[in-house]
């Protein structure tokens, strides 16, 4: 029997979603589309998940929609049909998700496998990854949010650049121009993601998963709009167990143990 194109994997509070079609470098087919979102909707509702990672197998990350399907090959293709299937509630559920989610880039990250690790609140990625936006070589934008990330994550002259020449981005300079978190030496990446989930996990998980909407929600904001958004935010978050939680460990010097989602 086949391995299925999606392996999830529980580890305490940390749920591991793991992009499994190595041969293809985990290009997206209709099948995987239709496991990745029930998990991520899974993990949504699980009380014990705290931190999601996502990851691919083999030596890429994920090189984008499956090519190869012939669905996608002739004239006259309807490409917006399928963003709006799969990528678009795609992005919009790791977006809302209740609790972080983590890119572990481990190879190359193409197309929508690109913007699907930019989608992620935080992108750790081996030394030897690379993000390409693949798009424009074959004729299509920049989908499953690329058009919104990148300008807001590198600026207007970095998101053209990156998405009109098609050209690959080595981590190391992905993360020197602020389009992700870190670049890890590759011998230290496994050890490097755990620490970094383990350590989310450990957060209070509503606090992080409301930073996320503020910022996802400030840029159309002027200041005084971003002041009143966070003043709700913090009504309501003061008033959680978290918050209680995170004071009287302080003041206890004691590590806290949030649980709210
Ligand atoms: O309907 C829609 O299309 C809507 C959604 C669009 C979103 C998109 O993602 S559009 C962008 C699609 N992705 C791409 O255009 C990337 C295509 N792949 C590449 O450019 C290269 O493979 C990479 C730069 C990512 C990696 O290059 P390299 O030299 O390391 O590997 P390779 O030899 O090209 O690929 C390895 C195998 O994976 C190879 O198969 P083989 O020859 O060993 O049997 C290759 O065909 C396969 N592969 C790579 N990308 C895809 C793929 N198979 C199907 N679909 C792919 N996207």
């Amino acid at each position: 029997m086949s391995e299925p194109p999606l392996l999830v994997a529980h580890e305490g509070p940390v749920c591991t979603l793991t992009l499994n079609r190595p041969a293809a470098l985990n290009a997206f087919t209709a099948e995987m589309h239709g496991l990745l979102r029930p998990a991520l909707d899974a993990a949504a509702a699980d009380p014990a998940v705290r931190v999601v990672v996502i990851t691919g197998a083999g030596r890429g990350f994920c090189a984008g929609q499956d090519l190869a399907d012939p669905a996608m090959q002739g004239e006259g293709v309807d490409v917006g049909a399928v963003v709006e299937r799969f990528y678009k509630p795609l992005a919009l559920r790791i977006r809302s998700m209740p609790v972080p989610v983590l890119a572990a880039v481990n190879g190359v990250a193409a197309g929508a496998g690109a913007n699907l690790a930019l989608c992620c609140d935080i992108v750790v990625a081996t030394r030897s990854a690379s993000f390409i936006q693949a798009f424009s070589k074959i004729g299509l934008v920049p989908d499953c949010g690329g058009t919104w990330l990148l300008p807001r994550l590198v600026g207007r002259a970095r998101a053209l650049g990156l998405a009109m020449t098609g050209d690959k981005l080595s981590a190391e300079t992905a993360e020197r121009m602020g389009l992700i978190w870190q670049c890890v030496e590759d011998a230290a990446f496994a050890a490097a993601v755990q620490a970094l989930a383990a350590k989310l996990a450990q957060m209070p998980s509503r606090a992080l998963a409301e930073t996320r909407r503020l910022v996802d929600t400030s840029a159309p904001a002027d200041l005084a709009e971003a002041l009143s958004w966070e003043a709700q935010a913090q009504g309501e978050l003061g008033r959680s167990h978290d918050f209680a939680e995170g004071v009287a460990a302080f003041f206890a010097k004691r590590p806290p143990q949030f649980k709210d989602r």
